[in-house]
């Protein structure tokens, strides 16, 4: 046991007074509290298996110490995290480098440590060491059937995982696409990537939702075949209704209006999850919130309003996800500081005054409309994020307390300094 319950609590008392002062205050300020609260302590962010361990870049990478050197011990990371936080409670697997040999082991450990099996994500970007044929010129879109079957097969073997362990989604990311102009046919591309699709759609349960995650570039530098949201709105129209666009923050090109993206995939009731990261440049794959936090709360905005539209449960109607993996913080820190990001924003987006804003916006008062966002996003949260924690048995303070307890420390102790996550 890394962090025993005490050792919150013990963490908490100290902080207690401080932040009671800070929490009326805000409670003052605001007029729904009560109501917020209740959406912040159910509003759960899944963490992906890949970003327990530092990240490569694709120069180097720099291992941490501790990192965990099996599936168990990525759901005892993740474990802590959500005992410090209350709002990591779920788990997004990737195969092949998740594969549970135990699944009813599994699913009791994850279950033991208060966590579900959020989407399970397939991987035919890389060739695995027993793999037959290789991904180098793509894999559902390739010009060769018995590629495209290959990774079908895979992506219909990672549902079976999923089964097995509760799980009712799978993301499809592909990073089919050419590096020069003339390598392949677009048309063509398209096609065997929807035909790709459509037979791992068939072997979807009723229950599940196929997530089609696009990306602007990289790894492929001229063309993707699922390259922004139009095109994964077209396959995922195509393919029918289990199946939904993901959008994944760092995956636009710069100074995309993702904002007004998730507004009309909401209209369309095709968004059917997100990954949250923060970027400056292209996938950075930085700390949510870390570079640009107005964006995150403008998407949060359309995000609340889109769903408050059709009704849909803020919790539980979309997938959310962090995917971000980088090399210089220390992976469990960096999460705390990602989850902390998202609730904060997530709580602003519940500030905003929606009745003004439209009469603002029917009034063509520009002026007002800007100041209601900007009150909002203005508004310093952080006591009412801390107040959901401490209600839901988390810690004020979640990095203090990782820090206080040594928890890293305890964790190099316990594994070694030299781990190496599986992973990116
Ligand atoms: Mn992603």
């Amino acid at each position: 046991m890394f962090l025993e319950k005490y050792s919150i609590e013990k963490h908490n008392e100290v902080s207690l007074k401080d932040h009671q002062r800070r929490f009326s205050f805000i409670s003052s300020e605001v007029s729904n509290t009560e109501n917020i609260l209740k959406k912040l302590i159910d509003f759960q962010v899944a963490i992906p298996s890949w970003a327990l361990g530092t990240g490569g870049t694709r120069f180097a990478r720099f291992a941490g110490g501790g990192e965990p050197r099996s599936l168990e011990e990525k759901i005892e990371d993740i474990g802590l995290l959500h005992a410090l936080n209350r709002s990591s409670g779920a788990i997004s697997l990737h195969i092949p480098w998740d594969i549970p040999s135990n699944a009813s082991h599994i699913k009791a450990l994850a279950a033991q440590n208060g966590l579900r099996f959020d989407a399970m994500n397939s991987n035919t970007f890389q060739d695995q060491p027993d793999q037959e044929l290789s991904y180098k010129f793509g894999s559902m879109q390739h010009v060769n059937k018995e590629v495209r079957k290959q990774a079908i097969d895979h992506n219909i073997e990672v549902i079976k995982y999923g089964i097995e362990l509760g799980s009712e989604s799978l993301t499809v990311w592909l990073s089919d696409g050419s590096c020069f102009p003339g390598q392949l046919n677009f048309r063509k591309a398209f096609q065997n990537t929807l035909e790709s699709l459509q037979e791992v759609y068939a072997a979807l349960p009723e229950s599940w939702k196929m997530f089609v995650e696009y990306k602007a570039f990289e790894p492929n530098f001229y063309s993707t075949t699922v390259g922004d949201w139009g095109q994964s709105l077209l396959y995922a129209t195509k393919l029918g209704p289990k199946a939904y666009t993901l959008v994944d923050l760092g995956h636009h090109l710069p100074n995309a209006n993702i904002e007004q993206i998730v507004a009309l995939l909401l209209m369309e009731q095709k968004l059917g999850g997100f990954h949250f990261n923060d970027s400056k440049y292209g996938d950075d794959d930085l700390t949510v919130g870390s570079i640009k936090p107005y964006q995150l709360f403008l998407i949060f905005n359309e995000l609340v309003e889109g769903m408050d539209a059709r009704g849909m449960n803020h919790a539980t109607d979309l997938g959310w996800m962090i995917d971000a993996s980088h090399n210089v913080k220390d992976p469990l820190e960096d999460l705390l500081q990602s989850v902390e990001a998202i609730m904060i924003t997530y709580a602003q987006a519940l500030l905003v005054d929606r009745k003004k804003l439209v009469a603002a916006q029917q009034e063509n008062d520009v002026v007002t409309a800007q100041e209601i966002l900007q009150q909002a996003f203005r508004t310093d949260v952080r006591a009412l994020v801390a107040e959901a924690r401490l209600r839901s048995g988390g810690a004020l303070h979640p990095l203090a307390v990782f820090r206080g307890e040594k928890i890293r420390e305890q964790l190099i102790k316990a594994r070694g300094a030299k781990t190496v996550a599986t992973g990116l």
